[in-house]
C-alpha cells in the first residue's frame, strides 16, 4: 500500500507588501562592501533565511537518487547535471534578498528524497555550509561564500566554495562550483537575474567531466538564460550534448546528433541569411527577421550560426527593461531526452515573492516540530516570521535586536579572548576530491543532541 505523502503549506500567511523604493537608494551607501555588511529595509527581504534559500537546492533532489541508480557513468553523469542545472530554477525571477544567517543559526529540512542540515559557520566572511544526504544512496555537501562585485549598473554574486556529490555504494564523487549570478539595473529600471558563466562537473572516479556554459543573455536576449555543453570522457571526447534553459529544462543528446543537426540546419539558415540581406535591410534588422525565421521553424538560434554572427556587436541591451524570455524558443534535436523539467509556479507566486511551492513551504512550522527542533533553526527567527505575517515594523526591529545581539555576543567573546567560534556541526578542513578549503559535516546533528548555551535569537 502506498503511504499518504505528507502535504506542506502552499502558501504564506498573507501576501507580499508591495513598496515603490528604489533599490538604489539604498545601495548607492553600500559600494564596495560585502553581502553581510549591507543592511537593507526589511522591504527588501523576502521571508527566509539565506540558510532556507540554499535548502532550495534540494527541490529536485530526486535526480540524485535516480543518478546514484544507473549502471554506467554517463547516464549517472547525465542526472548529476541535471540537478546541478535544476538547482538554480528556482532563482527565476527571486529578487527579494534573503535574510543573513546569524553566526551559529542552522536550518533543518527532511522530505521523502533526502534530509538536509545547514549552518552559518562563519559570519566574516559569511558562510553557510550544508550537508544533505538520502539513506546510503547519495550525499550531497559544500559550502558557499557569496560575494558582491559592483558593476556600476549591475551587481555580480560570486557564490565561493564547491560542492560535492557521492555516491557511497559505487565510490564515486562528482564536484562543481557554482556559476555566477548577475543582478542588473540597480540603478534604474526593473530588477532581473541571470546565471552566467561555466561549470565543470567532474566525476573524479571515472574522470568524465561536463562542461556547461550559462550564457549571458546577450544582444536581444537570443540567449537569455541558455545553457548548453557537453560530457566528454578522461581523454576529452566529447559524448553527448548537453542543452536548455536554467529557468525551465535539460536535454541531452549524443554529441553525433548534435553535429548532424548543425550541418543540416546551418544549411537552412545560410539561405535564409543570403535572401534577406537586401541592401535596404540595416544588419541589425535582418538578423532579427531571421532569428523570427528561425524560431517558426523551430531552429536552434543557438551559437555558431552565421546570422548570429554580425548581430554581436550591434546592440547590446541597454533597455531598463526585464529581458522577456522566448517562450516559443525551442530547440529541438532529433533523439534527445529530457533530463529534468521544472515545476510550474504556483498561481500566486506574484502575490508570495515569486516563491516556487517548495519555497513556500520552507517555514513553515510542521506539526510536531516545535518539540525537536533545534533551537538555533532559522524557523524560530523572529523578524522573519513576522515579515513573513506582514508585520513590517516588527520584523524591522526584530532584525535590528538580533544583529545587535549577535555584535554583543561577538564583543563577549573576543574580550574573554574566545576569538574562534567553532560551529556545532561542521569542520573547517580540506575537501579531498578538490583539495581546496571546505567545511565537512561531522555526522551529528540528527542525533538531535543539542548544545543548551547557545542562544542567538
Ligand atoms: C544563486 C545561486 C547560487 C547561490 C546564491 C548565492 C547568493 C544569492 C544567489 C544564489 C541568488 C540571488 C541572491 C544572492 C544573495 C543576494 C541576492 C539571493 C542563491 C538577492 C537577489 C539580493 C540582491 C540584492 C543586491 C542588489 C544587493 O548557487
Amino acid at each position: 500500500m502506498e503511504e499518504s505523502k505528507k502535504e506542506y503549506r502552499q502558501l504564506l500567511p498573507v501576501p507580499m507588501y508591495n513598496h515603490d523604493y528604489n533599490i538604489w537608494s539604498v545601495l548607492k551607501n553600500c559600494i564596495g562592501k560585502e553581502l553581510s555588511k549591507i543592511t537593507m529595509p526589511v522591504v527588501f527581504n523576502e521571508p527566509l533565511s539565506f540558510l532556507q534559500r540554499l535548502s532550495e537546492y534540494m527541490e529536485y533532489a530526486h535526480l540524485l537518487r535516480l543518478a546514484s541508480q544507473q549502471p554506467n557513468p554517463i547516464s549517472r553523469m547525465q542526472y548529476v547535471i541535471g540537478f546541478a542545472v535544476s538547482a538554480l530554477a528556482s532563482n527565476w525571477e527571486r529578487l527579494g534578498k534573503p535574510f543573513n544567517p546569524l553566526l551559529g543559526e542552522t536550518y533543518e529540512l527532511v522530505r521523502e528524497e533526502f534530509k538536509i542540515i545547514c549552518e552559518q559557520v562563519s559570519h566574516h566572511p559569511p558562510i553557510s555550509a550544508f550537508h544533505a544526504e538520502h539513506n546510503d544512496e547519495w550525499t550531497f555537501h559544500g559550502s558557499i561564500h557569496p560575494k558582491l562585485k559592483y558593476w556600476g549598473k549591475s551587481v555580480e554574486i560570486q557564490p565561493k566554495g564547491t560542492v560535492t556529490v557521492e555516491f557511497p555504494k559505487l565510490n564515486e564523487a562528482y564536484t562543481w562550483s557554482n556559476v555566477q549570478c548577475c543582478v542588473h539595473n540597480i540603478i534604474v529600471g526593473k530588477l532581473w537575474m541571470e546565471q552566467c558563466g561555466n561549470m565543470e562537473i567532474v566525476n573524479h572516479a571515472t574522470g568524465h567531466r561536463a562542461n556547461l556554459t550559462f550564457k549571458s543573455a546577450g544582444s536581444n536576449n537570443k540567449d537569455l538564460h541558455h545553457v548548453e555543453g557537453y560530457i566528454c570522457d578522461k581523454d576529452k571526447q566529447k559524448l553527448y550534448f548537453i542543452y536548455g534553459k536554467w529557468t525551465e529544462f535539460i536535454k541531452s543528446t549524443e554529441y553525433v546528433n548534435y553535429e548532424e543537426y548543425l550541418k543540416e540546419n546551418s544549411h537552412k539558415l545560410k539561405k535564409e541569411d543570403v535572401r534577406s540581406k537586401s541592401p535596404n535591410d540595416s544588419p541589425c534588422h535582418t538578423s532579427k527577421k531571421v532569428l523570427q525565421k528561425l524560431n517558426s521553424l523551430k531552429v536552434s538560434p543557438f551559437k555558431s550560426m552565421s546570422v548570429q554572427e554580425s548581430m554581436e556587436d550591434s546592440n547590446l541591451p541597454e533597455s531598463s527593461d526585464i529581458p522577456k524570455s522566448d517562450s516559443a524558443y525551442s530547440i529541438d534535436i532529433p533523439n534527445s531526452i529530457i533530463i529534468w523539467q521544472v515545476k510550474p509556479r504556483p498561481l500566486q507566486s506574484g502575490d508570495y515573492y515569486q516563491f516556487t511551492e517548495f519555497a513556500m513551504s520552507l517555514n513553515e512550522m510542521e506539526q510536531g516540530m516545535k518539540k525537536y527542533l533545534c533551537p538555533t533553526d532559522s524557523r524560530l527567527r523572529p523578524d522573519i516570521r513576522k515579515l513573513e505575517q506582514g508585520d513590517m515594523d516588527g520584523a524591522a526591529s526584530e532584525k535590528n535586536r538580533l544583529e545587535e545581539k549577535q555584535r554583543c555576543s561577538n564583543k563577549s567573546r573576543k574580550s574573554k579572548k574566545e576569538n574562534n567560534w567553532i560551529p556545532g556541526w561542521f569542520k573547517y578542513d580540506i575537501n579531498p576530491y578538490t583539495k581546496q578549503e571546505d567545511w565537512i559535516y561531522t555526522g551529528k546533528y540528527w542525533d538531535r543532541q543539542y548544545q543548551e548555551n547557545v542562544d542567538i535569537f
